[in-house]
């Protein structure tokens, strides 16, 4: 990327009301962002989770910080313990926290305090349907979003269900705040593609920053 456009995608993009897309941000950080996410499933495994349907979700997820987003059986909630281990989630690496309060904070969201990163990791094949976020208590709190690995097609749909949604590209080194108008819209992750170009990698991995209560 030229230095000018690099300069202008890092200062974000509001792509609607309360949206804003930070393309590539971490992008030359993303090795070491990965690094850091497999310390964090080496003592949390990655696991893929079930619906309170009992439908097991695609994508397979692990948790840092004070609480996790968990999903079982009794339905969806945030855990200051693993339910599976009964221990704390592994620490938030001070680079993640602070990477996504800068972020809120460009994009409008001053007082952004992440309690939760929720990570999800995806398989060739692996999405996630339209739904809302609203397991958290304050919604005038933004959720934070990086994507590293694989690209995807994220739906971002309106405040109902049968709103149309527009595809937005989410790829390596995205930072997406998510506040304001933004921030209970419908949105999904389309079935993720391999990339041809680059064999070997496998997965698409998406941190979500999250104030919880
Ligand atoms: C828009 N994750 O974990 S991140 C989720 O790529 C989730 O794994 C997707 O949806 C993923 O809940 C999308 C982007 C995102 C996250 C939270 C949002 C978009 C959002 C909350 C409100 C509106
Ligand atoms: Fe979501």
């Amino acid at each position: 990327m030229n230095p000018d456009l690099f300069a202008i995608a890092h200062a974000g993009m509001e792509i609607a009301e309360g949206a804003t897309l930070f393309k590539a941000r971490l992008r030359d950080e993303s090795a070491d962002f990965l690094r850091t996410v497999e310390k964090i499933a080496a003592e949390v495994p990655f696991r893929h989770m079930l619906t309170p349907g009992g439908q097991t979700i695609s994508a397979a997820m692990t948790n840092c910080g004070d609480f996790g987003w968990v999903s079982d059986r009794k339905g969806y909630r945030y855990a200051a313990a693993d339910p599976v281990s009964g221990k704390p989630w592994p620490l938030m690496p001070e680079r993640f926290r602070r990477e996504a309060i800068k972020a809120a904070e460009e994009a409008g969201f001053a007082n952004f305090s992440p309690q939760a990163c929720l990570i999800n990791r995806y398989a060739i094949g692996a999405k996630m349907g339209l739904h809302q976020d609203r397991d958290e208590a304050d919604f005038s709190q933004p959720i934070v979003s990086f994507s590293f690995g694989l690209s995807a097609v994220f739906l971002f749909g309106g405040a109902t269900r049968r709103d149309k949604t527009q595809k937005i590209i989410l790829e390596e080194g995205d930072v997406f705040v998510w506040g304001g108008a933004a921030r209970l819209c419908f949105h999904g992750i389309a079935p993720v593609k391999a990339d041809t170009t680059q064999p070997r990698v496998n997965y698409r991995f998406n941190l979500t920053f999250r104030h919880v209560r």
